[in-house]
């Protein structure tokens, strides 16, 4: 019987970890969209059984697509192919009831073995296999999940996300277009859940589920619920949860959020810092033709069940009356207001000079003015360290600016009714040239 870990004891915990990662400068060699890359675009899904963990406490009986031999993951593993690739999934079943996978916006998909199913064919329950095969024309963000009794099966976990890559830079871009261009990505895969059908299946039940009683309790961003969310990567300490969720970026850079509604209800997806523009939807550039130039800003974006949706972050610091970048602290005595711009000194990425290069001194607040708390660095400036009072200070030793992301519907940001929880997390903007942990 596991003991229930105390938030207030376990947001330090997942802090200090990011801080101690931040000092030593250590970094995942790996892109922040953790996943399954494969040469021959060839992948194997087992379904099978295991617990995954929430932050009050709780562990639950889940179903899910593991990566081949490895252990059942929520959500399954996110698959990663290029345009135009030639895609065979093949799926192994272990569970006791038989189960697929659909994959919604790809065209004219080929299942092959197993038996006919409602949606596809299906793996038989006990050691049965099926197949698909279809060829990945269009970029973008898109789902999977389970095509067999989908309301039972994706609850229990049967679900995960599929990238498809675009043939113009692959890298940088999410479509065939530079309006989708983008610094860093991160996957919001985002989805709840009702423990008691998971309690049922586990004691035997299952014929006891009765969906018009569902009450979702717990809420999910990659399988993770907060401040989960925010731990490392691959943590040991949830080993059928390997997605973290913890978007980092430096100022005027450019952030994809590639979202998913990967349960059964609407999720809004609110970024705080800035509006953020959603240029897709569906695996498709909201576009009359020219870009995504039917994009919008959102304040929150709706992230609908079994659809998907990308948008564009960006913050610069614009308009909080200070210099973000620090310029005007420089010894350059030209670089101040108006001279700002004949200093013949190139701008950094994305930066204004609306806003920026403003005269010094600012005002900063005296410290009789400030309550000081674990995330204060010393200074507003980013990247600029300053004295504290003795005990105070440590979670944040790079300056950055924390921005909490979350679902705007506000019981979901809970653990079983306890705040705070659930689907949040926090991005962090640290100064130009400071590593990120999640790049
Ligand atoms: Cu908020």
């Amino acid at each position: 019987m596991r003991t229930n870990r105390r938030l207030i004891k376990q947001i330090p915990t997942v802090l200090i970890t990011v801080a101690v990662f931040l000092a030593c400068g250590a970094l995942h060699a790996e892109g922040a969209i953790e996943g399954v890359v494969s040469a021959t675009s060839t992948f194997t899904l087992t379904a099978r059984t295991g617990y995954v963990s929430t932050p009050d406490g709780g562990s639950y009986l889940m179903w899910g697509y593991a990566n081949g031999p490895g252990p059942m993951q929520y959500p399954g593993p996110t698959l990663i192919v290029n345009q135009g690739a030639v895609v065979t999934v093949n799926l192994n079943n272990e569970l006791t009831v038989p189960v697929s996978i659909v994959f919604p916006g790809q065209k004219a998909v080929r299942s092959t073995g197993g038996i006919p199913g409602l949606m596809t064919n299906e793996a038989p329950a006990g050691g049965g296999t099926v197949s698909y095969t279809f060829t990945a024309s269009q970029p973008g963000t898109y789902t999977y999940y389970s095509g067999t009794n989908p309301d039972l099966q994706i609850e229990m976990g049967l679900v995960g996300a599929l990238i498809v890559r675009p043939a113009t830079n692959p890298g940088t871009q999410a479509y065939n277009h530079a309006d989708s261009q983008f610094d860093h990505e991160y996957l919001f895969l985002l989805s709840e859940m009702d423990p008691r059908i998971h309690d049922l299946v586990a004691t035997g039940n299952m014929a006891q589920v009765d969906n018009t009683t569902y009450f979702p309790v717990l809420w999910f961003i990659n399988g993770r619920a907060a401040p989960d969310t925010m731990a490392e990567a691959n943590s040991p300490l949830l080993p059928n949860q390997p997605y973290n969720c913890m978007p980092m970026m430096h100022p005027g850079e450019k952030i994809l959020l590639r979202m998913i509604g990967a349960g059964r209800d609407f999720h809004p997806y609110h970024t705080h810092g800035n509006h953020h523009r959603v240029i897709a939807r569906d695996g498709r550039l909201l576009s009359s033709g020219s870009g995504a130039d039917l994009g919008e800003q959102a304040f929150t974006t709706t992230v609908i069940p079994g659809s998907t949706a990308d948008a564009i972050f960006s913050w610069t610091g614009e308009k909080l009356g200070w210099d973000m970048y620090g310029h005007s602290n420089t010894v350059d005595p030209n670089r101040i207001g108006a001279n700002c711009v004949a200093d013949g000194v190139a701008l950094e990425p994305g930066e204004s000079l609306a806003d920026h290069c403003k005269p010094f001194p600012v005002v900063l607040p005296s410290q009789q003015e400030l309550t000081f708390g674990q995330f204060y660095s010393g200074s507003p400036f980013l990247g600029a360290l300053g004295g504290l009072p003795p005990g105070e200070g440590g979670f944040n030793p790079n300056g950055g600016f924390f921005y909490m992301w979350h679902s705007h519907a506000e019981k979901e940001l809970t653990n079983n009714d306890i705040f705070p929880g659930g689907m949040l997390t926090m991005m962090l903007i640290e100064a130009p040239g400071v590593p990120l942990m999640n790049p």
